[in-house]
């Protein structure tokens, strides 16, 4: 997808959290003395996440971008193959950073596109991250600038920007929309999240806009302060069900896959929220 609906979240969050990591110390991410016009993260053997800035950046800005791009290339053990794009090659995310005038302070508060996919995989290789200039200091302010980062960077990984092409979501007159993937459903099904959700083996419930078509988002009402909800709130959480449907898109992270018998698992690196 290429537009985002994020937005400024005023309404209290509701206690649906309990099965998600806790946040009660909130991630601080180091900050660096200089800019930097380029980051790569992770060992070239492992999978990469290279950080491409344009325009100006604060140190402080940057920070939540490096930590994710860190946290990424930890949490996915296993590389994936080089691609050639335009003549370059992508070892193995290249993501180019943007800051824009999108629509002033709350609404939209970022967007992310991906631009070219592996043609078997369908994991993407390069991405757009572009943030919204009149939201940036408020999020530094309000401490909801490292989730927004991380939530943005799960999309360029694929999370709901290639959902559709891969088979993984669906909008049924029945049970709404869902993402099918069977790593995420068996991480909802055992959670209190699914509570009252007598299909919850059909898969995770994800947001459907009034005109019937899946958001690539979790679904709001159920998973509330979940960093990979289309609205922000005040505190954000992350959820098993966000790391099980990067192993369900294809990548093989510290999740521990349930489908596979060569799956390499380990524990979950710290999510920066
Ligand atoms: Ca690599
Ligand atoms: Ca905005
Ligand atoms: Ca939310
Ligand atoms: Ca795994
Ligand atoms: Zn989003």
């Amino acid at each position: 997808m290429a537009q985002d609906t994020d937005q400024n979240d005023t309404v209290a969050a509701d206690d649906d959290s309990r099965d998600e990591r806790s946040d009660d110390v909130p991630f601080q991410a180091p900050v660096r003395d200089d800019v930097v016009a380029r980051y790569r993260a992770g060992p070239q053997d492992g999978y990469n996440v290279e950080l491409q800035f344009e325009g100006d950046w604060t140190p402080q800005e940057q920070a939540a971008l490096l930590a994710s791009a860190d946290f990424i290339s930890a949490l996915i053990l296993e590389d994936v193959p080089d691609v050639v794009v335009d003549g370059e090659n992508i070892d193995d995310l290249r993501i180019s950073v943007f800051q824009d005038d999108i629509d002033g302070t709350d609404r939209t508060l970022a967007y992310a596109e991906v631009l070219d996919v592996r043609t078997d995989s369908v994991l993407p290789a390069t991405a757009n991250l572009v943030f919204d200039q009149g939201d940036i200091d408020q999020l530094l302010r309000t401490g909801g600038w490292q989730g927004t980062v991380l939530h943005e960077m799960f999309h360029a990984l694929g999370f709901g920007t290639v959902w559709e092409e891969q088979g993984l979501s669906r909008v049924t007159a029945q049970d709404g929309g869902r993402f099918t993937g069977v790593n995420a459903t068996a991480a909802y099904k055992d959670s209190s999240s699914a509570a009252g959700d007598l299909l919850a083996m059909n898969g995770v419930p994800i947001q459907v806009e009034a005109d019937g078509f899946a958001e690539g988002h979790w679904d709001e009402d159920r998973f509330g302060t979940e960093f990979m909800t289309p609205e922000i709130d005040d505190t954000e959480t992350a959820a098993d069900i966000s790391i099980a449907s990067l192993e369900d898109l294809g990548y093989d992270t510290a999740w521990d896959d349930v489908t596979r018998t060569d799956d390499r698992t380990g524990p979950i690196p710290i999510i920066p929220i």
